[in-house]
């Protein structure tokens, strides 16, 4: 697969590169035509950004000893003959590990997270932004063993006192014992970041490996934050253990909802079949056991039987690394492999269809829209120079009356059309005092008095839902101003399109409901969590100012932007009406001052005929260019087949 994956992963990246230029395109077109202003300066800027930061996630997620760590090693680093990353028997990935490649810094590193900052409430996201907080060490990516070496550092353990471990959010019944001196043994490190020049990794993929030891209930972030931002996630269950009481939790309480809620692609794989091998046993009665134990893990997990993956990882690395065809059919790896190059992308085309493709289709309609216009407007003053015929004044006349009466009328239509956009302003003003930071700030304050003022258990949970109430309030109140404002903006529109005889294209709709949707699934997440989170952590204070201080991090986030896209919003809607008046009123005067020179010598009639073709025809190539870039951005769109994948190829 690498190849198969590598070729989906690089077309993918290609596809970035394709619309990146078309963008840079349309900026050029913009300029060159005199359209490009603030408003569309923004939206290329964003979307220039989104697609530089674009990585396809992959994360691999389990009980402990399933081999999510082994199957990483076969799926990516066979080629370096042996295990890059750690895994044997027992507890062995201490704690979550990324491994992608930093484009930023442009270099190999192991940056580990000292298990100590759990702490303070900093949050993950506000560390990684931070690497003085982190331990670096170089990686040596020439020497497979020095590399190896390296990244052992992420098993590392050390023994502390059972205080020690609660306060730093551990649940003891799941840390390995040392009862001697009644201590435990924990993860060195909370969190590893691997830089790694790696292909896949480069071209924007990113592997996830988490350890089991109730990692994602250890680690709210992990599961409220960065999960449900990944493309797919990868469910590892033992065919020596079958699914054990812990596998069956961490479907139910964290796979299964990230896969109904967030719409996640998840591969539940069934690894280690080779156990289930015997020297003495026939292949068909193998298989049958296979069968058995795939229908067996199916109907407790409630899935179709083409829904678990049968592997072995450990027969994979094997295979590839001694290059044994015999043993690699044995792994099966093959399946898992294409389905994960086929799928990967397929979770991507919500964002990239939704967000990009369409916004940019947008800008250039509006673009044609406005080049369009101004032809029309060339066509007509062309019309008008045409009827004048030798001398004849009464008709040059009839003219500066008809532009003079053209511009008056313009005036008090302008005049007319003032209060409606100040109302349009002013609503959209009401809109962001909604979502303002100090809302959410003096929200955040008070709860947090009333939670630490607790003396129960059950008055903690009561504020905790006051306080999810009070952002619900926030919801409604938003949606229903948002609702007005729509009603509003296309009044507005269409006041503009009969006075001023335009077509203005739809207008845009406040993006209430994707604010919406991003504050309710951020409390939907805390909610889930809030249950295991105040068992997990026996130290409750920490516990609760840790979880709270991820929710409410991403509340504020989400606040901010949604202030962001609301202000986007307002330049939106309101930025067509200015250009179709300013294009407008530029037509009037250079009519008007036309005029006056024609009154000055006839033989100008010619030359402004002429000139007026040629600005026509330079329209026309425009807009034939425009109209290029659509059709190529319509090549650019991802292709969704019946089965749901989908392909970045460029269709011809
Ligand atoms: N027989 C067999 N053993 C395997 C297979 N895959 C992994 N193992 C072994 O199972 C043990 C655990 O594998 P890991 O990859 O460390 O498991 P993990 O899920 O990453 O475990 P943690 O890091 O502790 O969460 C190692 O000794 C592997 O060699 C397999 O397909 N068959
Ligand atoms: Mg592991």
């Amino acid at each position: 697969m690498a190849n198969e994956l590598f070729n989906n992963i690089n077309a993918f990246d290609q596809w970035k590169n394709d619309v990146n230029n078309l963008l840079v395109r349309l900026k050029i077109w913009l300029k060159r035509n005199q359209f490009f202003d603030q408003n569309f300066e923004n939206q290329i800027d964003t979307f220039q950004d989104f697609l530089k930061q674009e990585y396809l996630t992959l994360a691999f997620v389990g009980e402990f000893s399933r081999g999510k760590t082994e199957l990483i090693n076969a799926l990516f680093f066979s080629e370096y003959g042996q295990r890059i990353l750690p895994s044997e028997a027992g507890r062995t990935t201490m704690c979550p590990t990324e491994l992608f490649y930093d484009k930023k810094e442009n270099r190999p590193y192991l940056r580990l997270l000292p298990i100590e900052s759990r702490m303070k409430p900093t949050t993950l996201s506000e560390y990684r932004e931070n690497p003085s907080h982190w331990r670096e060490i170089p990686l040596l990516t020439g020497s497979a063993l020095e590399m190896t070496q390296s990244l052992k550092m992420i098993t590392e353990t050390k023994k502390v006192g059972k205080d020690i471990a609660k306060k730093l959010g551990f649940d003891l019944t799941l840390l390995e014992h040392n009862d001697e001196k009644g201590q435990v043994e924990i993860p060195v490190w909370r969190h590893a970041l691997v830089s790694f020049p790696h292909d896949l990794l480069i071209k924007g993929l990113r592997i996830i490996d988490t350890p089991g030891l109730n990692a994602l209930g250890s680690e709210p972030e992990l599961t409220l934050k960065v999960l449900p931002q990944v493309q797919a996630i990868l469910f590892l269950l033992g065919a020596d253990t079958g699914i054990t009481a812990s596998d069956m939790k961490i479907w139910q309480d964290y796979i299964q909802p990230l896969a109904d809620e967030n719409g996640l692609d998840t591969f539940v794989v069934l690894n280690k079949i080779d156990t289930l091998e015997d020297e003495l046993s026939e292949t068909a009665s193998i298989e049958n056991n296979l069968s058995k134990v795939i229908k067996n893990t199916c109907s407790q997990l409630n899935l179709n039987l083409n829904q678990v993956i049968p592997i072995s990882a450990k027969k994979a690395l094997i295979g590839k690394v001694r290059n044994d065809a015999q043993q690699l059919s044995k792994s099966k790896i093959d399946k898992l492999e294409h389905y994960l190059a086929t799928n990967l992308l397929s979770h991507k085309k919500q964002l990239v269809v939704d967000s990009l493709f369409t916004h940019t289709e947008n800008m250039i309609s509006q673009a044609i829209h406005m080049a369009t216009q101004k032809s029309e407007a060339m066509f007509l003053q062309r019309k008008q120079f045409e009827q004048i015929t030798g001398d004849n004044t009464s008709k040059i006349e009839e003219m500066v009356e008809e532009n003079k009466a053209s511009m008056s009328k313009y005036e008090h239509q302008l005049v007319a059309i003032k209060p409606s956009q100040r109302l349009l302003e002013r609503q959209s003003k009401i809109l962001l005092d909604i979502v303002a930071s100090e809302t959410i700030s003096k929200l955040v304050d008070q709860t947090i008095k009333q939670l630490v003022n607790s003396k129960t258990t059950v008055a903690l949970f009561r504020h905790m839902n006051e306080f999810y109430d009070a952002v619900e309030k926030i919801i409604s109140e938003l949606n229903h101003e948002a609702e007005l404002t729509n009603k509003m903006t296309i009044s507005l529109y269409q006041k503009f399109n009969d006075d001023f005889g335009l077509n203005l294209l739809e207008p845009k709709y406040v993006p209430a409901r994707r604010i919406t949707n991003d504050l309710r699934n951020i409390i939907k997440h805390s909610k889930r969590l809030e249950n295991n989170l105040i068992t997990a952590f026996t130290e409750q204070s920490i516990a609760v100012s840790r979880f709270f201080s991820g929710t409410v991090t991403d509340l504020v986030s989400s606040f901010k932007q949604a202030r962001k896209s609301l202000r986007i919003w307002t330049q939106n809607v309101l930025s067509p009406l200015s250009h179709q008046l300013k294009i407008q009123k530029s037509s009037i005067s250079e009519y008007e001052s036309e005029l006056d020179a024609l009154k000055q010598s006839r033989s100008f009639v010619g030359g402004k005929i002429k000139g007026l073709n040629r600005l026509i025809d330079d329209l026309e190539y425009e807009i034939e260019n425009a109209n290029n870039m659509k059709v190529e951005l319509y090549r650019f769109k991802p292709e969704v087949s019946s089965s749901n994948v989908v392909s970045f190829t460029r269709s011809a």
